[in-house]
């Protein structure tokens, strides 16, 4: 399967792919015949194997399938929508890099005057534009990647290889309310067209029918691989990174093989990374808030970076009706979401 090439995409935030008459030929039949719902940022999303994908991450997710080739030193970032990819990518970007960037010298990091987005690239997006996508980080020292699939759906290789998976989830409630922020400012930027009502948001997330949705099944593929693997996989929450940011860090750098040294908890490292990965700092900086990437604008990732939003948006009963399904879902699991 070949890529869409570039010639065939627009200035439009927004890939011409999500049009079902951009389809490449051989998937159109196989795709259009999937269960499908209606998509607020495409024309549908399709349930492919348990799990609901937009035509572009479907196409992309098999093209990683069938060719994506995992090797034992890649870092791969592994979230549902809207559970803090972009924070978790510049702090692994930080973590890595490191002895490159010197917390000390922060003017010089990459980080500055790059998208995290654009630092770590998404897996199957990158995919399902380019035939043989470059994962390399900082000049080649590091392959580092992201996804939004969920583990059922990764390439073979990953579970084959040695490499290492960071997955980040979030309370419900509050990526309820982050996605549907995301979802209308993409539809109002890219395509001019209104908001979607948040009840109706609301009602097909609790169904599962969002994108990569159902979340349940995403988050506990995930918590129990790394219940079962703790050396292959990370299991991190938001909120947990925003109430203790050095200790989640120190989580991090420990699973990744590369401990602060006491040279460097005495350096301040440490507090160096979260302050340059901040909310605050990132989403000041020029680059997120008037850059613009393949996908969207960078000031999409940034919003309000709080614990507790929900509670500006969902009622009484939808906060007790959501509360209610995650704890059906991950009973007995010893998955609890903040
Ligand atoms: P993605 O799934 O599309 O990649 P993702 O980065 O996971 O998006 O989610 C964006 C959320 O992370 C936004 O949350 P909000 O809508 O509730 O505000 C965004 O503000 C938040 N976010 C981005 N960067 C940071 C950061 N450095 N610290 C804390 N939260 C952040």
């Amino acid at each position: 399967m070949a890529a869409p090439s570039d010639s065939n995409t627009s200035n439009s935030f927004l890939h011409p792919f999500f049009q079902e008459s951009c389809y490449p030929e051989e998937l159109r039949e196989s795709i259009i015949s999937l269960p499908r719902e209606e998509c607020w940022v495409a024309p549908y999303i399709y349930n492919y194997k348990g799990f609901w994908l937009g035509s572009i991450h479907l196409y992309g997710a098999l093209r990683s399938q069938q060719q994506f080739q995992a090797q034992h030193s890649d870092i791969i970032l592994c979230s549902f929508p809207k559970c803090g990819t972009t924070w978790l990518k510049a702090l692994i970007f930080a973590v890595i890099t490191r002895k490159q960037f010197l917390v000390s010298q922060e003017t010089l990091n990459p980080l500055l005057t790059t998208n995290p987005q654009d630092l770590i690239r998404n897996m199957e997006l990158a995919y399902a534009r380019e035939n043989s996508p470059d994962f390399s980080v900082n000049n080649g020292l590091f392959r580092v990647l992201s996804t939004h699939l969920p583990l059922a759906l990764l390439p073979k290789s990953v579970g084959e290889s040695k490499c290492k998976l960071i997955y980040v989830c979030r309370s419900q409630k509050d990526t309820l309310v982050s996605f549907w922020h995301f979802v209308n400012k993409l539809r109002g930027e890219a395509r001019g067209l209104g908001a979607i009502p948040f009840p109706h948001t609301f009602d097909k997330y609790c169904r599962g029918e969002s994108m990569y949705g159902p979340f349940w099944d995403h988050m506990l593929g995930y918590w129990k691989e790394s219940l079962e693997n703790p050396g292959k996989v990370l299991f991190l929450k938001y909120e947990e990174i925003k109430e203790e940011p050095d200790v989640q860090l120190r989580r991090i750098a420990a699973f990744l093989g590369c401990p602060f040294s006491e040279e460097e908890e005495e350096g301040g490292v440490v507090g160096g990374i979260s302050r340059l990965c901040s909310f605050e700092r990132l989403s000041n900086l020029e680059v997120n808030k008037t850059g613009k990437s393949y996908y969207s604008p960078n000031n999409v990732y940034f919003r309000k970076g709080e614990v507790g939003d929900w509670r500006n948006h969902l009622t009484d009963e939808m906060a007790i009706k959501l509360d209610q399904i995650v704890e059906e879902k991950f009973k007995g699991t010893g998955l609890k979401l903040c």
